[in-house]
């Protein structure tokens, strides 16, 4: 799959044109385009070769010819000569939040800064602030810009991280030699963010293996290549680790490589009270092995209920399985419908009725098509007018898919004072609204917890998105006191989302196991802006289990009718 190689390359295209102060709606065509190809369940390698790359959105005959160019020789000459333009880490200053191009293009240009470390020292020692327009407050900014960018690289989104390994795992199982393979780690545990990827496998032939993996075409560098460990940096600069076990060994292995740590110390300590040491070759008694095979095998060994990886923080889960309480997880199949959808009405890129079709081919029940509202003026928010519109269409395309119902929905603005972006005549239409904070991020704790907390006291609202703010990589958290949202979400019947956008699934899990202690229901929304992010509901199931989440916690785990009943609560 070359998917993720072409997003990235027209991504840093759109950003090269930003620094040349290019037109921002070829800019838009670039980013739409990468955001596109990124979130596509196709392979491209094969749209390209069935000559279908234009019935991609957002893909023309021209970049249709620059994806053919990537796809067949691995590069791309226009994104080469461009990346000489700009030395490397000035392109980079563009990830920088709070750092928008012109002033990049200023610090490159009048400072001769070409480097994240100098644009540091530079913020540290006031030097920025000889430049028209950057004050103290903006060096700040930039500064804590730089540490958001450093921690986002240090971890990746759990998102990025599966297709990683997806791609290791579909390679190392075209080896024969290989009898057994799990991933473990956070990515078994499937943890929000994630700083490597740790691969198991069974195998007599440990040598060749290893082998074959350091010398993988998806390899960049090699870190280690010893006889039953080995580290390499992916193509994707994601660090992966390849071991290999003997059978006997495999479950024990599994069980103490996919953590978390303090769930092993946990583990261990119990295993020494019963008389029996655990470690990665096995469970024995004095010396002498006693199994290993299977995780199973040991839970089985501990007189305890086999513990989903998901659970694996020691948050009371070893205690849970003791007694033989552990929660029934809520899985993908229980989810009936998608609570938060855009479409081309705002800044999505689908249309009603291509939602329609893909909800119903996922099976589901429902679907909400939730566009921004009036003030969110850069995504495309809607005005009154255009609201009438879409609410007219929703009912033509109801009538046309007899499976499914789209529900009228809106993402509405909370507004800096708390009130809401529309007035409550308007909201009164819709079946859905869906209230989130999308400026003032700044504010105070006590003045960023009152507009959600108002929020939750509007009759109209059912729901609060991304109910934190964070954007991983790029935005903190906003100061919120969660426990007073959780107390007036609950007097309200408002629930709080579970966004299952990669960067930032919001709620996450341990804010999730509060919400659910406070009598908050949860609903799943993959803020999908075209199709194929429908499937981004997997991650928001992974954090609602990570969560202890039941299905009876999630609203859109309800059927249809006792959806829009509690919508007419
Ligand atoms: P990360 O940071 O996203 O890679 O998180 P993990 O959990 O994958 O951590 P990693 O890759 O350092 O180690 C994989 C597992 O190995 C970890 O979840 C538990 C186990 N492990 C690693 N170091 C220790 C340790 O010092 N003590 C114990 N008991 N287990 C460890
Ligand atoms: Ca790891």
């Amino acid at each position: 799959m070359k998917n993720k190689e072409v997003s990235r390359i027209f991504r840093e295209i759109a950003q090269i044109l930003e620094l040349k102060g290019e037109n921002p709606f070829r800019i838009r065509a670039y980013e739409k385009a990468a955001q596109n190809v990124e979130s596509l369940e196709k392979d491209i390698e094969v749209v390209a070769k069935e000559d279908k790359l234009t019935s991609i959105a957002g893909i023309g005959v021209d970049l249709a010819g620059k994806i053919k160019e990537i796809v067949s020789t691995g590069k791309l000459k226009q994104y080469q000569a461009l990346k000489k333009e700009f030395p490397a880490d000035v392109i980079k200053m563009l990830d920088i939040p709070g750092l928008g191009p012109k002033t990049v293009k200023l610090i490159y240009e009048k400072l001769k800064i070409t480097t994240i470390k100098k644009l540091q020292d530079a913020a540290k020692s006031g030097r920025l602030q000889t430049l028209e327009g950057i004050r103290e407050k903006t060096e700040e900014n930039i500064l804590r810009g730089i540490e958001l960018v450093k921690k986002g690289s240090e971890r990746v989104p759990l998102s990025f991280a599966l297709d990683v390994s997806a791609e290791f795992l579909a390679e190392l199982r075209k080896c024969k030699e290989i009898d057994k393979i799990e991933v473990g780690g956070s990515l078994r545990r499937r943890k929000d963010t994630i700083r490597d990827i740790d691969i198991l496998v069974v195998s007599k032939r440990a040598d060749t293996v290893m082998n074959k993996f350091v010398n993988s075409k998806l390899v960049k560098e090699v870190l280690a290549h010893g006889k039953t460990k080995s580290s390499v940096i992916s193509k994707d600069n994601m660090q992966v680790d390849l071991r290999v076990v003997e059978n006997k060994s495999f479950g024990s292995a599994l069980l103490y490589f996919t953590g978390s740590k303090d769930f092993n110390v946990k583990f261990r300590q119990l295993a020494i009270k019963k008389g029996y040491k655990v470690n990665e070759y096995g469970a024995f008694k004095k010396e002498k092995y006693i199994c290993g095979k299977t995780e199973e095998d040991i839970f089985s060994l501990m007189k305890m209920a086999y513990i989903p990886p998901e659970l694996r923080e020691n948050r009371g889960e070893i205690e849970a399985a003791q007694k033989n309480k552990l929660p029934r997880l809520v899985k993908l199949k229980d989810i009936k419908g998608d609570l938060h959808v855009h479409s081309k009405y705002s800044d999505g890129t689908s249309s009603i009725e291509e939602i329609a079709a893909q909800a119903q081919l996922k099976g589901y029940e429902y679907v909400a098509v939730t566009d921004h509202s009036q003030s969110l003026k850069v995504a495309g928010g809607m005005s009154k007018e255009r609201v009438y519109k879409k609410i007219d269409e929703i009912k033509k395309v109801n009538k046309k898919f007899k499976k499914i119902k789209i529900l009228i929905g809106t993402e509405i603005d909370i507004l800096s004072d708390g009130s809401l972006d529309y007035p409550q005549k308007l909201l009164a239409e819709f079946d859905l609204v869906v209230a989130a904070i999308h400026s003032g991020f700044k504010q105070s704790k006590a003045q960023i917890t009152k507009r959600l907390v108002s929020a939750c006291n509007n009759k109209y609202v059912n729901i609060i998105a991304h109910p934190t703010g964070v954007l991983w990589g790029t935005r903190d958290p906003y100061d919120v006191d969660l426990e007073e949202v959780f107390k007036a979400a609950r007097d309200n019947e408002v629930a709080l989302e579970i966004n299952c956008h990669p960067q930032r699934l919001d709620l996450n899990d341990v804010n999730v196991m509060k919400a659910k202690a406070n009598g908050v229901k949860l609903t799943l929304g993959t803020d999908a802006h075209i199709i194929d992010q429908l499937s981004l509901m997997e991650l928001g199931v992974d954090v609602a289990r990570r969560g202890w989440l039941l299905k009876e916690d999630i609203i859109n785990s309800m059927p249809l009718d006792k959806v829009l009943k509690w919508l007419k609560k």
